[in-house]
């Protein structure tokens, strides 16, 4: 299931075609169309049933064929009564027989219910898409963790980008199987490099169920010209010149943007310096917030009142609350780290410290010009990045935090695991 938020493993910033339609989230809004159609069927229905009185005879049945069919009728009635009878008789006695049994037949049919109806959504996912919800308590089983090595920058003078923007359900904590909106399929989107001087080409192309758009921080563009809605099926291309280094936000900005945001419609974009970083071991964080509430079949979506209080379920680094918890990164003893980090918000800030490290160099937005030396915490607002190096002593667990600890508590926690 949780094949889902697989990150790509080839070059991240190749095109990741999509999975075939439908998704379930599609599948969710059709069941929300049906039920809507159902309302208006009863609607339109029940001043049908008034008609009669005003109507005539032709609309009442029950004027059309009294006589023999009357008679048919009655007797047809009494008969199905006393099976009916029979029937409710007979099963008195099976269940006077076994009160107990009756009681887990309840459950195990509820059961069989809850797992029909995950059947159906299960077929879906053999058709090529996304899991689901039976996944609700088992997503779990087989998170991939989000891969946070960034890839190289892109060679040349010019650069290609395509991202693909798709509903996609993703796992963001053990069982919580959440309804994201995407770039190329994972929540974040995948880490783009490009370098500093570099004309980027970035084409866009809507495979959701709704209007997306882009807005690249790295860039300097008209907001009303490139980064306008585009209509599902619909794709868009625009150029632009990656005039500053730095590590930054990319995301959605179709209104209302804090929805497209909170539903995972971000990622990073590195525009390394003209003449590149020095060598290090390096790795992309991108934190976020999930705000979630449990729908019937189990799956989690956005919870709008927890939105727009800024109070979230889960901070998380890279998607997955705790992830490198699990599966720590990884560095040498003496090796310069480097960090590059990108808080998404939508709207918490980030504190971000390293236990037992002190940063020895910091970019603030990540550009070299922008040099600090010797932090223990830095800010990273929503919506903006800083790149942290760091070098360490002496082998052992190196925990990464932000120091705003609520939300450490909700999942933006990781270590660093330095070896000889
Ligand atoms: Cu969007």
């Amino acid at each position: 299931m949780t094949q889902v938020r697989n990150r790509p493993t080839e070059d991240q910033q190749t095109i990741i075609q999509p999975a075939a339609q439908p998704k379930e989230a599609v599948v969710r809004e059709e069941q929300l169309a049906t039920r809507t159609e159902e309302v208006k069927v009863s609607k339109k229905v029940s001043p049908a049933a008034t008609l009669p009185a005003t109507n005539g005879y032709k609309a009442s049945p029950s004027h059309r064929s009294r006589g023999n069919g009357w008679f048919i009728t009655c007797v047809s009635l009494t008969i199905v009564s006393l099976l009916v009878m029979l029937g409710v008789v007979l099963a008195n006695i099976g269940s006077t027989t076994s009160s107990s049994s009756s009681g887990s037949q309840a459950t195990s049919s509820n059961t069989t219910n809850t797992s029909s109806s995950n059947a159906g959504m299960g077929n879906m996912d053999m058709s090529g898409t996304s899991s689901t919800s039976s996944s609700a308590s088992t997503a779990n089983t087989k998170h991939q963790t989000y891969n946070a090595v960034p890839p190289a920058a892109l060679a040349g003078n010019e650069a290609n980008i395509k991202l693909v923007m798709k509903d996609e359900l993703i796992t963001i904590s053990p069982g919580i199987v959440y309804h994201a909106w995407t770039f190329n399929g994972t929540v974040p989107g995948p880490v783009l490099r490009v370098r500093q001087g570099q004309t980027v080409h970035t084409t866009l192309v809507n495979e959701g169920t709704m209007a997306h758009s882009i807005d690249f921080h790295a860039a300097q563009t008209p907001w009303n010209v490139n980064y306008q809605s585009i209509g599902v099926g619909k794709s868009f291309t625009f150029t632009w010149k990656a005039n500053y280094p730095g590590v930054f936000m990319y995301h959605c900005g179709t209104p209302t943007v804090i929805y497209h945001m909170a539903n995972g419609m971000y990622g990073t974009i590195i525009v390394d310096p003209a003449n590149g970083w020095t060598p290090a071991q390096e790795y992309s964080l991108t934190q976020s917030e999930f705000y979630t509430t449990k729908g019937p079949d189990g799956t989690y979506s956005v919870d709008p009142t927890k939105m727009m209080n800024g109070i979230p379920d889960y901070v998380v680094f890279n998607g997955y609350a705790s992830q490198y918890q699990d599966a720590p990164l990884k560095a040498k003893v003496g090796q310069r780290i480097r960090l590059f980090l990108m808080n998404a918000g939508p709207t918490q800030f980030s504190a971000f410290h390293v236990i037992g490290a002190i940063f020895s160099d910091v970019y603030v937005d990540g550009n070299p010009a922008n040099h600090m030396v010797g932090n223990q915490t830095v800010t990273i607002p929503p919506g903006g990045g800083v790149v942290v190096e760091l070098t360490v002593p002496d082998a052992g667990s190196y925990p990464f935090v932000t120091h705003s600890f609520a939300n450490a508590s909700k999942g933006a926690v990781g270590v660093i695991k330095v070896e000889r």
